[in-house]
């Protein structure tokens, strides 16, 4: 799939080990160990994930892994490959992943795939790694740089030293500049497009190669690539923006939870937004989130109420960009850093009445008519107010109001500022004309502009509202 194609699309993202086992029982594992979750585990359960819109699925990296332990665990995450022209058996057989991919062409679903061109990972100690041990040509030592420890403040540095060289596992960093080492890889890639007819792929580590290798790794894999420049400057995310065709936006989840959790207001996020739209090549194509497998996760910053999340993922899916959800953020998981972020699914029950799982339901097939309705995906989001408590903004047919307050008193990260202080407010400037009846989506409730065409956007428990004309069709 092309950009435009993907810009329509929100993502699920899974770790393949922890989403669902192939006989979809439970499992008791160590966080840091193989759980078993599999490509069939996964496969099973796309009428979960279909069920609450999603189009897309972004897996775990597929090729072969080191195996045992090491100072960190197993390599249940996929991200120490160690041959990338073996699959990881730990998660199925070529033809288990095959079929995922055919099972989710036939629901007109698209697969996005994890994919680490970086390092190959060695269990080994400092100085002792064995690189016969790679296959060719990634097999001596000439295929990767020194190992050097990385100076964050030296982007040379970043690219060419190594992620992790103190600890084995260490990340033994590839050498882009050979050719031979890196057109292997990047054909090792395109084979597994090929074979595996994948959409789209999730980049890993983007920043530690020089933008020049991720041009033509772009223009060879063909299909959207979406990097990970690990950094919370707008700025250097848009120079990662033309080398790949999408960048996961870094730089709004960076400021995106603090006011959701109310521990800031909202006027960051929303230069955040206003400046992104100006700064990005393309930011229809970017990927936002609200956390990951690397951050801690949403809930484990509010607290008890889950008001604070349905606004939050409001905001996620009507703002320019694709949305991606993280697995568990449905069923409230409240894990906090790698790894307690990297829940089994199964304890869940992968119950499809939760509140978030009906909200996002929701929220998928609103932003999927309103990209039908033609007025959307290019327009522009335009911020129309933002306060300690309210951000709204209009986009295209809808005006979506968020808030921070939470559905009453409640407690959610202890400081936090804004809490429990339910307020209505007062929405100008927007494009609905005057004496105009709005009917919030997500609620049905209506509202009617005054003579000047402002509103007022009645609190609704501290929920978020998605406001149209009531003549807007959604079909
Ligand atoms: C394991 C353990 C950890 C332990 C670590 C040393 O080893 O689990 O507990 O701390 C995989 C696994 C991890 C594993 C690592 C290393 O491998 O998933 O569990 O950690 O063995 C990607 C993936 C990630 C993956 C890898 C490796 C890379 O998403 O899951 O990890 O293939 C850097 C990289 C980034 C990478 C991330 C984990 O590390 O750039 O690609 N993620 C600063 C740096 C960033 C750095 C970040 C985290 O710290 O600039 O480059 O990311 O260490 C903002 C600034 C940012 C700053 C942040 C913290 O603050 O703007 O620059 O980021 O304000
Ligand atoms: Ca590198």
């Amino acid at each position: 799939l092309n950009a435009q194609q993907w810009s329509e699309h929100s993502i699920y993202q899974v770790l393949t080990d922890r989403f669902a086992l192939t006989n979809g029982s439970s499992a008791d594992c160590w966080i840091r160990g193989y759980c078993g979750g599999t490509y069939e585990g996964i496969q099973n359960k796309l009428d979960y994930i279909q069920g609450m819109g999603f189009d897309a699925i972004w897996i775990s990296p597929i090729i072969h892994n080191i195996e045992g332990n090491t100072t960190y665990g197993y390599a249940f995450h996929g991200y120490w490959g160690d041959d990338p022209y073996t699959l990881n058996p730990h998660f199925g057989s070529p033809d288990d992943l095959k079929n995922l991919s055919d099972a989710l062409h036939s629901r007109n679903m698209s697969l996005m795939v994890d994919v680490v061109i970086n390092h190959l990972a060695a269990n080994q100690t400092p100085n002792s790694v064995n690189y016969s041990a790679f296959p060719s040509p990634f097999n001596s030592a000439a295929a990767f740089h020194p190992d050097c420890t990385i100076d964050y403040a030296n982007q040379t540095s970043i690219e060419d030293c190594w992620l992790v060289d103190q600890q084995p596992p260490l990340l033994a960093d590839i050498k882009s500049e050979n050719s031979t080492v890196f057109d292997a890889m990047v054909r090792s890639v395109v084979q597994n497009v090929q074979d595996y007819a994948i959409d789209g792929i999730r980049l890993d580590t983007a920043k530690h190669v020089p933008k020049r290798f991720l041009s033509q790794f772009q223009e060879e894999v063909g299909v959207l690539v979406t990097g990970e420049a690990l950094n919370e400057s707008i700025a250097f995310a848009s120079q990662y923006q033309s080398p790949l065709a999408s960048v996961l936006n870094y730089p709004l989840f960076f400021t995106v939870t603090d006011p959701f959790v109310g521990r800031t207001t909202f006027d960051l996020l929303a230069a955040t937004v206003e400046a992104e739209q100006v700064i990005l090549p393309n930011i229809n194509a970017v990927t936002n989130f609200l956390d990951n497998h690397d951050q801690p996760r949403l809930a484990s910053r509010v607290g008890s109420d889950v008001i604070r999340e349905m606004n939050a993922v409001t905001f996620l899916f009507f703002i320019p960009g694709i949305p991606i959800v993280y697995y568990g953020f449905e069923q409230r998981f409240d894990g906090g850093g790698d790894p307690d972020n990297r829940e089994g699914m199964w304890t869940s029950g992968y119950d499809t009445n939760a509140t978030l799982y009906k909200h996002i339901a929701q929220l998928n097939m609103l932003r999927k008519a309103a990209i039908n309705s033609g007025d959307f995906l290019d327009s522009a989001a335009t911020i129309l107010l933002a306060s300690d408590t309210h951000l709204a903004f209009q986009r295209g047919p809808l005006v979506v109001v968020v808030t921070n307050t939470g559905s009453g008193p409640s407690i959610s990260e202890p400081d936090a500022a804004a809490n429990g202080t339910l307020s209505d407010v007062m929405i100008s400037q927007s494009s609905f004309p005057p004496k105009t009846t709005l009917t919030d989506l997500l609620s049905c409730e209506k509202t009617v502009t005054d003579a000047q065409g402002s509103f007022n956007s009645s609190n609704s428990q501290g929920g978020p509202r998605v406001w149209a004309s009531s003549q807007w069709k959604t079909t």
